[in-house]
């Protein structure tokens, strides 16, 4: 499918709001792949289509993520938020006719990273937080780091999400503090 196509269809499937959050994680998506030199197109379409499952409603969401192929765990089932990810991975195969492995992880993944992420996948993890709608208060330290160095951009992301999840008294998942802790040691 050319990009028009997904456009369209992806308007169907989300909000107003969520499908113009889409458009501007495509952007900065383009806009860090072209600064890290990651394949242009791939970063298009991973971070248009990234939040696809994320207005489909619960049992349709359990249904499409244990259809991904991604592991599904206790705390993505008590944590619904987690799902849209691996969900959203096979409604891009099933809708949009997405096959290629690396964008499919970079959706899979958007929302909890994980040990040893792709460059791409790093890439949609920063660019779904920095995108022209978020408003949270560091976000403009977060998007100059992120054109500065990506894995460093990737941590203080992980670290505006787990702030905020443990805020809400949410379960932090263990993927994103290993992927974190991973990163950091290769600071050091
Ligand atoms: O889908 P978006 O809102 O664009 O962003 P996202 O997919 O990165 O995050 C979706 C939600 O999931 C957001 O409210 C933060 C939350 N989240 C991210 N990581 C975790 C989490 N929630 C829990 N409970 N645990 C996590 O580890
Ligand atoms: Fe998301
Ligand atoms: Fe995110
Ligand atoms: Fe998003």
């Amino acid at each position: 499918m050319n990009i028009d196509a997904i456009k369209a269809k992806l308007k169907d499937l989300l909000d107003e709001q969520r499908f113009l959050h889409s458009l501007g994680t495509m952007e900065y998506a383009i806009l860090l792949a072209q600064r890290f030199g990651e394949d242009i197109q791939k970063a298009m379409v991973a971070g248009l289509v990234h939040d696809c499952a994320k207005c489909l409603d619960r049992e349709e969401l359990l249904n499409c993520a244990f259809k991904s192929g991604i592991v599904i765990d206790n705390i993505m089932i008590n944590q619904p938020e987690l799902l849209h990810g691996p969900a959203g991975s096979y409604l891009a195969k099933q809708l949009f006719k997405i096959y290629d492995v690396e964008i499919l992880n970079a959706i899979a993944y958007h929302t909890t990273g994980r040990e040893n992420m792709t460059k791409l996948e790093k890439i949609i993890y920063v660019a779904d937080l920095i995108e022209p709608s978020r408003k949270f208060k560091s976000v403009e330290i977060l998007r100059e780091k992120s054109f500065e160095n990506l894995d460093r951009a990737v941590v203080m992301a992980m670290d505006n999400t787990i702030k905020y999840v443990i805020e809400k008294g949410g379960l932090i998942h263990p993927s994103t503090i290993f992927a974190r802790n991973q990163l950091i040691l290769k600071e050091s």
